[in-house]
């Protein structure tokens, strides 16, 4: 890690139904999926929700009661951010261990997003040790979210692998959420990048890592967006907005490492 501390915005999705043998473990606190990112103006694209299958995730408890799914090691940066309760030995509480694996499927509520349920996926490039291990997925604005999600509409072998059912990845279509009437150029959308670059999938990390400088760059300079109440605004204008409003309506909290 840098000596400059990276700022995210963790987005809260909240899960909308849970396996009953957890829900007695829990108790009634209010279980959210918490997922790092930079881009939080582009939540209105989302359509699925990424961790990593062999991936350990934690439910802890947060201060005013919210549990978070997220690694060890963010839940204890959140208990030094004052955001997760901790125990007399300064350690996060953790209610309940899980792998990546066992929480595929779950169904979500993510906000600004436009379909009323999205549903956890796997994605084997996650890092554990960046963010919460969590990554909600814009495949409009992603080259990586866009080639994972490909990945599961188009593998039925890797969905039957990982026990991934057609309806939580086929039926959600990328959401566009931004447009670029002031380039000079033509912006492609991270979909027509993987397509141009014959990207075949989430694991071709050479090739995403190419394609994902081209997309962020322009996406960030010259996106205006699309959808929202800031729709006709510039992305660089309102990101700060979004975000803010976000974590007024508590859909978000600001998260450092
Ligand atoms: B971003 P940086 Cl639309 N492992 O959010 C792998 N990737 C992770 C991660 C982890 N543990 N935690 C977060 N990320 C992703 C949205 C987004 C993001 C868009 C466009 C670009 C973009 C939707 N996914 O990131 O290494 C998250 O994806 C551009 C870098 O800390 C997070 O923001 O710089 C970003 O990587 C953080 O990456």
């Amino acid at each position: 890690e840098g000596v400059n501390p990276q700022e995210y915005t963790l987005i809260k999705l909240r899960v909308k139904e849970l396996p009953e043998d957890w829900t007695s473990v829990l108790g009634d606190g209010k279980v959210f999926l918490v997922a790092a990112t930079l881009r939080p103006e582009t939540m209105y694209g989302q359509t699925n929700c990424f961790v990593l299958p062999e991936g350990e995730y934690g439910f802890f408890r947060m201060r005013g009661g919210d549990i978070f799914v997220c690694s060890q090691r963010s839940a204890l940066n959140m208990c030094y951010q004052d955001l997760a309760e901790s125990s007399e030995d300064s350690q996060p509480v953790c209610l309940m261990a899980k792998t990546g694996a066992d929480l595929v499927g779950l169904p979500l509520d993510a906000p600004l997003c436009q379909y009323p349920t999205i549903h956890v996926l796997p994605m084997f490039t996650i890092s554990m040790q960046k963010g919460t291990g969590v990554v909600t997925s814009v495949p409009a604005e992603a080259p990586d979210d866009f080639a994972c999600l490909t990945d599961w509409k188009k593998r039925s072998n890797w969905r039957e692998q990982y026990g991934v059912k057609e309806e939580w990845c086929q039926p959600f279509d990328v959401v566009d959420i931004l447009t670029f009437p002031d380039a000079e150029e033509d912006v492609p959308s991270a979909p027509a990048i993987c397509e141009a670059m014959k990207i075949e999938s989430h694991r071709d990390k050479d090739k995403l890592a190419a394609a994902k400088k081209d997309v962020y760059q322009k996406g960030f300079y010259s996106g205006v967006m699309k959808v929202g109440p800031y729709a006709g605004q510039k992305v660089i204008d309102v990101k700060a907005k979004i975000k803010q409003d976000l974590i007024d309506e508590g859909a978000a909290v600001p998260y450092f490492e």
